[in-house]
């Protein structure tokens, strides 16, 4: 592609720089703690040291007393208010700030409102709090003995730390094909603790405006509606009342869903004082506080034919929440979306139960990049298949070709019931193995083996399920998942697209803008997308789980339509022909039979705005709205391939190659989908080799900074080879789907099947992630010791 094609703007789908990015790279983006106001005071936070304690009081005085310091807030002081406790995502309860008990170390316990952010943090350290340790439950096969210290006895009745027990598919059905099969493999295998990290931490400026009695908040936040909803439901505040504005976003990865105590504290400050307050994280905080992911203990069994075809999978797994189930996922899926742990496989018979636990860590179980626990499940089964291929002696690659779902086997309804939308599964394996050049690398290894060098090759198939979701199924907190959007055409044809999802960086500016482009054929330079401002936006539930291509994207190509048969109505008028004798080609409706005789949608949008006789049924005007109700989830797949190179004395890995295939339907901008699959490709590196968020037998959180918890940069991670497949999806307007986590769903498990791969000719058979030089070189010893 030559340069001037790359910059060429198309007038629709297809490569074009980020519009967004002109402000980014001027570094003149709007982000939360640019947010400015006048007076503007500022809040901070006072953590708890400990994992588990009782409080036995607060002593507030001297930092009231402070000169600087305008408001203290306890737990007491929001319980006067009714607000000491906040519903978390998934219906439990979290403190807002602790009244009885501490139940994290990180865990927030005053807030303190000063005139700048050095006195708010000065004063937290005269406040006085009386601790009373209790034991910590760090573990969370330990939270389920019965002699476990009681977590969360602020919930009536609770006598355990047992959050729910869930479970799907056919049991008894699994365990016939399971006594039937030649061969079972199984393995326990850890996701550990991992935490999004994005590049700008949480926060948010709070202003009650006590004259007019409106709340504003400008806030780091995945979905705006959603949270002004729950804002109104928790604080008893008039809907209309609230604004969120959620700005410019310095990454997101599911870290911006939930709603922190932070940003309510911020709330009841700007009230108390009147004033407009701000509250930032730091670093710390948030990789102390605000959000984790995974977690998941798992075991995997994996039932098959001596000739390795996969008959079943069995799968338990203890799912540990932390200490409060802050965990974001629709309603009805408390693992998540799990259930899809059958991976790209035709298989007869599968079932799992997930157990979750309370255990003394911050709140955990948020999607990040994981389409709700996809991540977890395409880990699962992408390692079983390659311990089965051990076991089996078998290729992993011929194993996985034997067991893919078949292209006529769609619309295909999984064992636990997945309607898997569309795919062609074996020739987007092919094709990144042809990429590869599978074979050769095979030879390469045998030869290095030979040498007694270690050289790994891993593979991993996956399909995601994404795009949440259809109302009937799907709602968090009882708020459905449909998303609105509105499209007003002006009279001289540019255009205002308005969503109700939110960018973190996914470049939505650009890519909704082509999508109105590609339905109307007006340059996506001339579309405007508002976005992350409820004033200004229709209702809907936000950016996670890769949704907004799926869900906003559908709204916004349909209320393009909608637009579009609009404008054929006023250019029947317009050429004096009846409406059934138009016919469309992109920006303009023509007669048939004679292109010449056409309107533009330009001319069209006009002639909406001025003196023109309108037939019947059109006021004027070519505006329209819609809300997209998803028939069904997406389901993107891709196949990748990973080449590592080990060093049996230093235990380092060398990511030497990275193949990935991706196919997410239609893509709306190549360039920006090639940017999501490299951002998430390096996520998984970073999972596989380097990431846990580790806590010692005390509760202390040991992964405070980004000197212990690493996060992979340009060194780790080789020049990534990206292919792609495109299967469109039957069900969505373009035929796209999403593709933003992709990447972070599929890699860690190409990854590490590379690692244990390398590892082979030592007898490994499984490793635990992070993949770190000591866990490897322990591995390489025949030490089961886990990081
Ligand atoms: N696309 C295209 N085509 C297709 C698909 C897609 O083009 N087919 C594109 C779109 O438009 C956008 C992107 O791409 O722009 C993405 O998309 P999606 O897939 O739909 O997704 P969204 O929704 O938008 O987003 C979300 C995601 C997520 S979910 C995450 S994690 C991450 C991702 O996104 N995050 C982030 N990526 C990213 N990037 C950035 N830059 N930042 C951030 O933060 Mo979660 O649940 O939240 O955890």
């Amino acid at each position: 592609m030559t340069a001037v094609e790359e910059h060429a703007t198309p007038m629709g789908h297809g490569r074009m720089h980020r519009k967004e990015d002109a402000r980014f790279i001027r570094g003149r983006g709007t982000y939360v703690d640019d947010v400015v106001l006048p007076g503007m005071l500022h809040g901070a936070v006072l953590r708890s040291p400990h994992a588990h304690a009782r409080i036995t009081g607060i002593d507030v005085s001297a930092a009231k007393a402070h000169p600087k310091v305008r408001a203290v807030i306890t737990g007491q002081d929001l319980a006067g208010l009714d607000l000491a406790w906040m519903p978390t995502l998934s219906g439990d309860v979290q403190a807002v700030l602790a009244t009885d008990k501490v139940r994290f170390q990180g865990q927030e316990v005053a807030f303190v409102v000063a005139e700048d952010r050095y006195s708010a943090r000065d004063a937290l350290e005269l406040i006085d709090v009386d601790y009373e340790p209790l034991p910590p439950v760090v573990d969370a096969r330990r939270a389920l003995e019965p002699d476990a210290p009681v977590i969360r006895d602020d919930l009536e009745g609770r006598t355990d730390n047992h959050i729910f027990d869930w479970d799907t598919g056919d049991k008894a059905a699994t365990d016939d094909v399971f006594a039937r099969a030649d061969v079972v493999s199984t393995q326990d295998m850890l996701y550990p603790r991992v935490h999004p990290a994005p590049l700008e931490t949480c926060g948010a400026v709070a202003d009650m405006d006590k004259v007019t009695g409106k709340l504003t908040v400008w806030t780091t936040t995945q979905a705006p509606h959603a949270h002004r909803t729950l804002y109104a439901l928790v604080a008893g505040l008039p809907e209309h009342k609230i604004r969120i504005i959620s700005p410019d976003i310095g990454g997101g990865f599911g870290n911006k869903v939930g709603i922190y105590s932070g940003y309510v504290c911020a709330v009841v400050g700007s009230t108390l004082t009147g004033k407009p307050v701000k509250w930032m994280e730091d670093r710390s905080e948030n990789l102390m506080s605000t959000s984790f992911a995974r977690d998941y203990h798992m075991r995997g069994e994996i039932a098959a034919t001596s000739g390795g075809k996969i008959l079943g999978l069995r799968v338990t797994v203890l799912a540990d929440h932390g200490a409060f189930n802050g965990t974001a996922q629709p309603t009805k899926f408390p693992a998540g979306f799990f259930g899809v742990f059958t991976g790209s496989y035709d298989i007869e018979a599968a079932y799992c139960s997930v157990t979750g636990v309370y255990t003394n860590k911050a709140p955990g179980g948020v999607a990040y990049a994981c389409s709700f626990r996809i991540t977890e499940a395409v880990y699962l089964v992408e390692r079983l298949v390659d311990v089965l291929a051990y076991d089996l002696g078998m290729d992993p690659a011929e194993l996985r070709m034997r067991n893919l779902l078949l292209p006529e086997q769609f619309p295909y309804r999984s064992k636990t019931g997945w309607e898997y939308d569309s795919g062609d599964y074996p020739a987007t394996l092919r094709t990144a193995l042809e990429m590869a050049h599978y074979d050769e690398l095979r030879a390469e290894q045998a030869a290095k083996r030979e040498r007694g060098e270690l050289m790994g090759i891993g593979l991993a198939f996956f399909t995601e399920a994404v795009g949440a979701g259809p109302r009937k199924h799907m709602d968090i907190l009882g708020l459905g998942m449909a998303d609105g959007a509105e499209l007003r055409v002006h009279p001289t044809g540019k255009a205002v697209l308005r969503l109700s999802c939110q960018s973190q960086g996914q470049g939505h500016e650009t890519t909704f803008a082509q999508i109105v482009a590609e339905e109307l054929g007006i340059s996506p330079e001339d579309i405007d997308v508002v976005h992350g401002d409820t004033d200004q936006t229709p209702f809907g539930l936000g950016t996670y789980g890769s949704r907004s291509t799926p869900v906003s994207g559908a709204a916004a190509a349909v209320v393009a339509r909608r637009v579009r048969e609009r404008a054929k109505i006023v250019a029947s008028a317009m050429l004096e022909v009846s409406p059934h004798d138009l016919e469309w080609e992109k920006g303009r409706w023509f007669v048939r039979g004679d292109r010449e005789a056409g309107r533009t949608i330009q001319e069209i949008a006009l002639a909406a705005h001025g003196d023109l006789e309108l037939p019947e049924g059109i006021e004027g005007h070519l505006d329209a709205t819609c809300v997209y109700n998803p028939p069904n989830l997406t389901y993107p797949f891709g196949a990748y391939v990973c080449v590592v190179d080990v060093d049996a004395d230093t235990g380092q890995v060398k990511v030497r190659r990275f193949v990935a295939v991706d196919d997410c339907g239609v893509r709306i901008n190549p360039m920006i989908v090639e940017g999501q699959v490299h951002g998430g490709l390096a996520d998984g590196v970073g999972m596989a080799l380097m990431q846990v968020m580790p806590f010692d037998e005390d509760g202390n959180h040991l992964g405070g900074s980004f000197m212990d918890y690493l996060l992979p940069t340009s060194m780790e991670c080789p020049s990534w080879e990206l292919g792609q497949t495109v299967t469109p999806s039957p069900h969505h307007p373009i035929g796209a789907k999403g593709v933003g986590e992709s990447a972070t769903v599929g890699s860690p498990a190409a990854v590490v099947n590379a690692v244990v791969d390398a590892l082979r000719p030592l007898g490994v058979r499984h490793a635990d992630m992070p993949l770190t030089p000591a866990a490897v070189w322990r591995a390489a010893q025949g030490s089961p010791i886990r990081t």
